[in-house]
């Protein structure tokens, strides 16, 4: 177990991302732990401002996640979707009528010119959840997605609406030019205690690069004295949730636990100290290892809490073990 004086920084995007984090809440002290969610995926609708990563972990900490999609609210309703069909509105993006509360004050609350870190600190507490959540930005970057057939789609569109159908050419990050991390962040990299940054299992591409490449991110992460690691959101060659899977495949890269390490290695070079990998994977740790990151082989498939609790204990294991090396 990583010390009990040491901090923990975890970047998450959304539901696979989210069930390590509540892992890790289980084993870490509400001070000890910063969550930084991606915002990417982030899209104005219905006149909404909606952050499916963020709420995601954020229901996911207040225990309040739909239990078999990870994303929304348990227990829904939807009175107000069937009002908005019989009145023609767009149906594709569900929104229940407990999640729509959160879109609310969230976009009323901007409206009036909070920053979204507030916003989520103050939703945070109302939730009643103590551990810090915090947006990876407090400006507007919005994930494209660049498609074969040469059309560019906002992310929303092209994972909920179009299904994650077409095929991939690339993605990019529009907005991460001028887009500045947000304070909770910084200090998270900042502080003098911080043990541990874990990148949790969300696809690389868009959920996790969007955090890394903001400002100095992934230059600050190389350069710092805590281990960085990363777990594979791949198993057995299979996404556990979304199309990172595919995207890699379209994307000419190997589908494996291995090309999502590879990929790292190449797009942020020295940036991973350790990299885990399911059991299923066991046999990819040795050409892991020759990328210069140590592997640890676990067992990643979280389907239970306790399996969350078991991952999250074995990733702070590790992490303190990097420490000592
Ligand atoms: N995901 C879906 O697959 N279909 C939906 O209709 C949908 C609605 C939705 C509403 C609010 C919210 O916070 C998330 C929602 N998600 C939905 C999940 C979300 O769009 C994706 O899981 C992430 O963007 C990918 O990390």
């Amino acid at each position: 177990m990583i010390a009990a004086t040491k901090s923990c920084l975890a970047i998450s995007g959304g539901v696979g991302g989210a069930k390590l984090v509540l892992g890790l809440s289980c084993q870490l002290q509400a001070d000890k732990l910063t969550i930084v969610a991606n915002t990417g995926d982030d899209f104005d609708h219905l006149g909404f401002t909606i952050c499916p990563d963020l709420d995601t972990v954020m229901y996911t900490l207040a225990d309040l996640a739909d239990r078999e999609s990870g994303w929304g609210q348990t227990g829904e309703t939807w009175q107000f979707l069937s009002a908005l069909e019989q009145l023609g509105g767009d149906t594709w993006f569900q929104l229940g009528d407990k999640d729509l509360a959160t879109h609310v004050v969230r976009s009323s609350e901007l409206n009036k010119g909070k920053l979204l870190s507030q916003v989520t600190h103050d939703l945070c507490q109302s939730l009643n959840i103590k551990h810090k959540l915090v947006p990876m930005t407090d400006d507007r970057v919005a994930t494209l997605i660049h498609c074969q057939s040469g059309e560019v789609l906002a992310f929303q569109h092209y994972f909920v609406r179009d299904h994650c159908e077409p095929a991939i050419s690339g993605y990019s990050f529009s907005g991460i030019d001028s887009a500045n991390r947000c304070p909770g962040f910084s200090r998270a990299l900042q502080d003098p205690d911080l043990g541990a940054i874990i990148i949790c299992p969300s696809n690389p591409f868009v959920s996790v690069a969007p955090v890394l490449d903001l400002d100095d991110t992934a230059e600050l992460m190389t350069e710092h004295a805590a281990p960085v690691i990363a777990v594979s959101p791949i198993v057995a060659g299979v996404a556990l949730k979304g199309p990172a899977a595919k995207m890699m495949a379209e994307l000419n890269m190997p589908s494996s636990a291995l090309g999502v390490a590879e990929y790292y290695a190449d797009r942020y070079p020295g940036l991973l100290d350790g990299f885990v990998l399911d059991l299923a994977d066991a046999s990819e740790a040795i050409a892991v290892q020759a990328l210069g990151m140590v592997p640890l082989v676990v067992k990643t498939v979280m389907t239970s809490l306790p399996d969350r609790q078991q991952l999250a204990k074995d990733v702070l294991k590790f992490a303190s073990e990097l420490c000592q090396a």
